[in-house]
């Protein structure tokens, strides 16, 4: 019997259970949420939806019960408020950083060998608290940022080039954040053809600022931030971990010496299995793309300082 919960039934946790229940990712998908009633009903909608979508995994929903998400083999953690257009997602750490906190252990009370999968914004900095507030093992602690943003960068990738965007590959590593993430254009292929032969650099340029305020755009667009593909993602990663897939997804994981970086969770690609982070993979960037993480890391670094001023760590 395989258990995901997600905690927080707002718009991306709702969207992640439903992609979750639809891909028949676990036997059971529990939603726990403050809100009284909210993840009860969103829970018993999905129900609603088995028969006409075909699926057999239970949704369930409970308000702040963390008894009933026990002995979860996953737990994907949404909870905090979303930013506001005009916000980055690191102003959001003075509300977020304690919420995320007292989710993260009452989870860990129920469920002790638990696998998390961090969404809440700053995202690293969340991943970052998570792992050093609750002291699991960091193949345990996974943000989720790289693999919305690697999403991302293949739609832009895909209508720039007028393309199916499963035929494009492409990898986003560094901060989930607008000047921190890195479309790693170089590495980016449709087809097995380097991007950068098919696209001129001001197009290629263009991609890449679009991707890197992806999340703002939408933001922008909807009064709130978006909710699925971020959903998406949590559930993608989920699954490669769940199935025990061993998919190479770019995640925000605890680096100590690889990238030249230590004490930090930032996006680099890791292969995801049961264990969690089952590797963190190297790859060789060249001189700028090195330069471009070094910076990306000292902002997140910086964003983890701020754990402290507001009593979080
Ligand atoms: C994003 O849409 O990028 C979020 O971080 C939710």
């Amino acid at each position: 019997m395989s258990k995901v919960t997600v905690v927080g039934a707002g718009n991306v946790g709702a969207t992640c259970a439903n992609v979750l229940a639809f891909n028949e990712v676990a036997d059971e998908v529990v939603m726990l949420d403050v809100k009284e009633g909210v993840s009860e009903g969103k829970a018993m909608d999905m129900m609603q939806t088995a028969q006409l979508l075909g699926f057999d995994t239970t949704v369930v929903g409970c308000t702040n019960d963390y008894e009933k998400t026990a002995n979860s083999d996953v737990v994907v953690i949404t909870s905090g408020i979303p930013r506001k257009p005009g916000m980055t997602r690191e102003e959001l750490i003075g509300v977020n950083a304690g919420i995320v906190k007292s989710v993260a252990q009452n989870i860990l009370k129920y469920s002790p060998n638990a696998i998390l999968v961090v969404i809440s914004n700053p995202m690293d900095t969340m991943t970052y608290l998570s792992l050093k507030s609750l002291g699991i093992p960091k193949n345990r602690i996974i943000g989720m940022g790289g693999a919305l943003d690697s999403s991302r960068f293949k739609y832009f990738l895909s209508q720039a080039l007028g393309c199916n965007a499963n035929e494009v590959e492409g990898m986003v590593i560094g901060g989930h954040g607008d000047t921190t993430m890195i479309p790693l254009a170089r590495l980016a292929t449709y087809k097995g053809q380097p991007v950068s032969t098919l696209l001129s650099a001001e197009k290629l340029d263009e991609v890449v600022a679009s991707t890197m305020v992806g999340g703002a755009t939408l933001t922008k667009l909807l009064g709130t931030s978006a909710w699925y593909a971020p959903g998406a993602a949590g559930a993608y990663v989920v699954e490669s971990i769940i199935h025990n897939q061993k998919k190479m997804i770019p995640c925000s994981v605890y680096l100590e010496g690889e990238y030249g970086e230590s004490d930090i969770c930032i996006g680099v690609p890791v292969i995801l299995g049961k264990n969690g982070i089952e590797k963190i993979v190297e790859l060789e960037l060249n001189a700028d793309e090195k330069a471009k993480f070094a910076a990306s890391a000292a902002a997140v670094h910086k964003t983890n300082a701020a754990l402290k001023e507001v009593g979080a760590l």
